[in-house]
């Protein structure tokens, strides 16, 4: 195939973390869910404004801490859908979130890293009760453009054709 010489194609998309903390009111914990659980929280990654980026990302995997039962998820595209993943737990760690791109592209895949945030830092006491009231949610959210450079005249229109 021919690449697009001099191409550059940016498709923007967000990813990240929202959690929760278990409260009877807004949040409670369901049945099964361990003691020590502190947290419900959710990792993403999906088009800014929820556009579909299916056509040029194809599956997610992240990789969560170890000990987290089955730590390596892989979620495949469902056209129009956030590549999402709900947890529960206690701890913040580093999250890989590995992107494997459409065959057409012939990109290999890339990997982000997303630190899960389950507390408000820098707030006071009392801002965090006040969150706490209100089933406030704790959100690490990131923009960012995904560069397609010269790609391959096929992907090119399926990039372009949307
Ligand atoms: C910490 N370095 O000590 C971090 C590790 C690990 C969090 C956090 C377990 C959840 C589950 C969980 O939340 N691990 O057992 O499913 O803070």
């Amino acid at each position: 195939g021919k690449r697009m010489k001099g191409v550059q194609i940016f498709r923007p998309f967000v990813y990240g973390t929202t959690a929760k903390p278990f409260d009877d009111k807004t949040n409670p914990k369901p049945p099964g869910v361990p003691d020590d659980h502190t947290h419900s929280w959710t990792v993403f990654v999906k088009g800014l404004d929820d556009v579909d980026i299916t056509y040029w990302l194809r599956r997610v995997q992240f990789k969560l801490h170890e000990s987290i039962p089955n730590h390596v998820r892989m979620i495949e595209g469902e056209k129009g859908k956030p590549f999402l993943l709900h947890e529960t737990g206690w701890g913040e760690f580093e999250i890989a979130i590995k992107l494997y791109y459409v065959p057409e592209s012939s990109e290999k895949p890339q990997t982000l890293y997303h630190h899960l945030r389950l507390h408000p830092y820098g707030r006071t006491d009392e801002e965090k009760e006040t969150m706490r009231l209100n089933g406030a949610q704790v959100i690490s959210w990131a923009y960012e453009e995904q560069i397609f450079n010269e790609p391959y005249e096929p992907f090119y229109d399926i990039l372009t054709s949307g």
